[in-house]
């Protein structure tokens, strides 16, 4: 085979704060041969998550931080080209976490073969990947809805909120979401058919939820924190849960806000706070896709992307989407 150039994001430094394009540096390098027990995977899109913000930083997590000058983490498909291990063959599709790049070497451990049959080969980073799957285990195993429950959600229109608040229709809740365009907004309640959009930049929250939830709030799948969850928490029924999946508006402050100081109304109402991470589901992952692609196919479960092209660009398209600029899930088309 001839020799391929690899183009890759790198981390350049640690940013304080949002970051910036100087965070990154755009590198070639060349692919080795392959060695034996190794395969090359072409990328064909990768995803963008806010989880990334947290790894370029110099911090203790589940998952070791990005080192500067290492290639930048993430989530990819693509498409295997050559291949000298017996797990996977040319052309199989493979999902990995591949990082910031156009070619990955892998030994095969740990990837995922995406089944065409289930949905587009991007949605298995999307949909049918990491944020769907978020959505559905932090709604159903975290929340527990029941029909007739009042469901607030916040960054809802995008990759893991626009499908928290289907999947909470279909169990028959009432819907409310919270997103900071009026665009939005109109995509949540006219697309997607939720109950009711607030868009938190241009409306008094409090004001807007009162009169969204007039019996209250039964459940609470927090993305954002910040303002929107405290005027949430004021608002909580007895026995409510409250999923703490992200908390978006701290993961570019310089300094971290004080706070939630409200939780007393926990106490008063009984009420259930648990965060959770996606990855503790994982034995559970086959099942949830089957049926999160029957609910697509089905109709009853719609979902928008945001496609940019070219792996040059996935910095800009990182911040842009940390800064709100992105509806639906964030998605760089690298081939
Ligand atoms: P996303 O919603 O597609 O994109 C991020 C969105 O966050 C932006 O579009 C923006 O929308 C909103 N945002 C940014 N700054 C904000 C602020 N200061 N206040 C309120 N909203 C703000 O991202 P995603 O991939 O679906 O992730 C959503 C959340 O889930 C994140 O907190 C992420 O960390 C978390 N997550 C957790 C897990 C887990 O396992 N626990 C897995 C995946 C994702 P607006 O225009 O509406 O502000
Ligand atoms: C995310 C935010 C945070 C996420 C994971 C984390 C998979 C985990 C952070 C940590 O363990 O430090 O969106 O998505």
């Amino acid at each position: 085979m001839d020799p391929k150039v690899n183009t890759k994001v790198i981390l350049a430094s640690r940013p304080t704060g949002y970051p910036t394009e100087e965070d990154f540096l755009i590198v070639e390098s060349e692919i080795p041969s392959l060695k034996e027990g190794e395969l090359i995977v072409k990328i064909d899109w990768l995803s963008l998550d806010p989880y990334m913000r947290g790894r370029m930083n110099d911090a203790r997590s589940y998952a070791p931080s990005v080192e500067v000058g290492d290639v930048m983490v993430g989530g990819a498909v693509g498409t295997v080209v050559e291949s000298r291990t017996p797990l996977f063959s040319v052309d199989e599709v493979v999902e990995g976490n591949f990082g910031w790049q156009s070619y990955a070497l892998s030994s095969g451990v740990g990837l995922r073969r995406v089944n065409p049959l289930l949905g587009p080969v991007r949605s298995s980073i999307g949909i049918l990947g990491m944020p769907g799957l978020t959505a559905y285990f932090g709604l159903l195993d975290v929340c527990q809805p029941l029909a007739g429950d009042t469901v607030v959600i916040s960054a809802a229109s995008g990759a893991v909120g626009q499908v928290v608040g289907q999947i909470a229709k279909i169990m028959g809740c009432t819907v409310i979401g919270t997103a900071g365009t009026d665009e939005k907004v109109r995509y949540i309640v006219d697309e997607l058919g939720f109950d009711v959009g607030i868009n938190y930049k241009n409306e008094n929250v409090g004001n807007s939820l009162d009169s969204a939830c007039p019996n209250g709030i039964d459940i609470y799948f927090d993305n954002v924190g910040g303002f929107v969850t405290d005027e949430v928490i004021k608002r909580i029924n007895t026995g409510a849960r409250i999923a703490i999946c992200g908390q978006i508006s701290q993961y570019n402050l310089r300094e971290p806000e004080l706070g939630p100081r409200n939780l007393f109304h926990l106490t008063k109402s009984q009420a259930k706070m648990q965060g959770f991470l996606v990855f503790a589901y994982e034995a559970q992952y086959d099942k949830a896709l089957n049926r999160i692609s029957k609910w697509i196919k089905a109709g009853k479960l719609k979902y928008r992307e945001d496609i940019v092209e070219g792996i040059s660009n996935a910095p800009k398209t990182f911040i842009g989407m940390l800064q709100g600029e992105n509806l639906g899930k964030t998605l760089i088309k690298v081939s």
